[in-house]
């Protein structure tokens, strides 16, 4: 059994950088307080000579409560003493875009098909989380393989928030929706 402490989280061990960049298109999404980003959510990981992780990333957002839109971010990441955890520093392509600083732990992936991705925003005085977010990621637009969704499952377990997703990938078709493809 997991006791929910941030701390005690377990992330990816042996974490590989390089093998993590690319295309990961979101299947399922745990929102933090003020959601941002809805649907059709697809980032590109990229890593630079000197090793430096940096993301662009789209998705359907709604903002000033009417206005809906693709938004376009971007993100460089710091490193930290665990190489699955980052800071992750972001903003957005237009000025109404949110902007932030988290983190942005690997919990698990195969590299190939599934990622699990996790934040804490913000840590009780118990050491549990009180806002985080987490994204369910695939290699293929089509979803997780149904190979992949035992270890998932578990991880979602793991990290306390079993149970708190919503799937984000088929709401619109991806390729209807965003069209600023990378
Ligand atoms: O959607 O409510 C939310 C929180 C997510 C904000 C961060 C989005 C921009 C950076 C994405 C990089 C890859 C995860």
């Amino acid at each position: 059994a997991q006791d929910c402490q941030v701390d005690n989280i377990q992330v990816m061990q042996n974490f590989n950088r390089t093998k993590y960049a690319g295309t990961w298109y979101a299947v399922a999404k745990k929102d933090p307080v003020g959601l941002f980003l809805l649907d059709n959510i697809v980032a590109q990981f990229n890593i630079a000579e000197d090793g430096q992780m940096t993301a662009t990333a789209e998705g359907r957002v709604i903002i000033l409560q009417q206005w809906e839109l693709c938004a376009h971010m971007f993100a460089t990441f710091e490193d930290t003493y665990d190489p699955a955890k980052f800071k992750m520093k972001y903003w957005g392509a237009a000025a109404n875009l949110q902007t932030g600083y988290d983190d942005h732990w690997v919990i698990s992936t195969d590299y190939d098909n599934y990622a699990v991705h996790y934040a804490c925003r913000e840590k009780g005085y118990d050491g549990t989380c009180i806002d985080s977010y987490s994204f369910v990621f695939s290699r293929h637009p089509t979803g997780l393989r149904p190979e992949d969704q035992y270890i998932v499952t578990q991880k979602k377990q793991e990290i306390c928030l079993l149970g708190k997703y919503r799937r984000v990938h088929d709401s619109k078709p991806l390729q209807n929706f965003c069209f600023c493809y990378f």
